[in-house]
């Protein structure tokens, strides 16, 4: 459960509708052409959050039909829907999924102990291990080490996806829990990560750029963290171009460009604008994509 994961990128149609082989199509690139070591699916790169049950089952069936076994498969079933939740992690169970992983629940301000109570029906439920989603900037929810700490009592949970700038915290964390799995979750901040001793990160951009990320990575793992630094400032231009662009668009218009059926994002995002489609095209051609 090491290494370097996409948080896969999921196509779809003009009317929502996902785009089975090309879905098919973007499992196998990241495998087979950024080398990635695993795949986190239904995340925010996947539109998670914009989707019904049946389309996350689809995905989830889709993915793990087209990897066979290749790499590992971490599903992300968070909801506020904990009914919800729960069916899509039995589901993602049954199709051996890795591990289960839940955004915390966000929207209404749930105390701890309704967050704790969450991910622990749904680990009772469905009886497969938990990574914590952590990302404060989406969900307003920020956990202290004392409650990280109380999850962690919890052998299910065997780790989280840390997707914060909180360096202090992250260290705190590695120290105190050396057997738990830490990812990484900003792809612009993996060097400090890997650095700081993190198992793995999770991100969009490893879809298209996973090669370089994984120089960063290997880099750091042999001590050279000059030389991974030079690498992430190549890495960070390009994301700091794809931000200014539109994440998830972009990303999607890159493997177009590549000729992997992407298709667009899904309603209420907005389609890529036409005009930007030069700039991605010199995007792909710049950094050899
Ligand atoms: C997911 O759940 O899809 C991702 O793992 C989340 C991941 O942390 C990404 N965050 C968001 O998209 C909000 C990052 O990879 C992010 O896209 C990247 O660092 C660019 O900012």
């Amino acid at each position: 459960m090491k290494g370097l994961f996409s948080a896969l990128l999921v196509p779809f149609d003009e009317n929502g509708q996902i785009i089975e082989q090309g879905l098919r199509d973007v499992v196998r690139f990241n495998i087979d052409v950024q080398q990635i070591d695993g795949l986190y699916v239904n995340g925010s790169s996947g539109e998670n959050f914009l989707l019904s049950t049946e389309q996350k089952k689809q995905i989830f069936q889709i993915v793990s039909d087209e990897n066979k076994g290749k790499v590992k498969l971490i599903a992300q079933v968070g909801s506020l829907n904990l009914n919800e939740a729960i069916e899509l992690g039995k589901y993602a169970t049954e199709l051996g999924y890795d591990s289960l992983s839940a955004v915390t629940p966000f929207y209404y301000k749930f105390t701890f102990q309704e967050i704790k109570a969450y991910y622990e029906t749904i680990i009772r439920e469905t009886g497969n291990d938990m990574i914590i989603y952590a990302i404060p900037a989406l969900t307003g929810v920020s956990m202290s080490m004392a409650q990280f700490d109380e999850l962690f009592q919890n052998e299910k949970i065997i780790g989280v996806k840390y997707t914060d700038g909180n360096f202090f915290l992250l260290e705190r964390l590695r120290k105190q829990y050396p057997n738990k799995l830490i990812y990484s979750g900003f792809d612009e901040m993996l060097i400090y990560g890997a650095i700081s001793g993190v198992d793995g990160a999770i991100g969009s951009t490893y879809n298209v750029n996973g090669k370089q990320a994984k120089q960063i990575w290997d880099l750091c793992q042999t001590g050279k963290v000059a030389e991974a630094y030079e690498v992430q400032h190549k890495t960070n231009d390009l994301i700091e171009k794809i931000l200014e662009l539109g994440l998830y668009q972009t990303l999607k218009e890159i493997l177009n460009v590549k000729g992997i059926q992407a298709g667009t994002v899904k309603q209420p995002m907005s389609s890529l604008d036409p005009a930007k489609k030069d700039a991605v095209k010199h995007l792909v051609e710049k950094y050899e994509l």
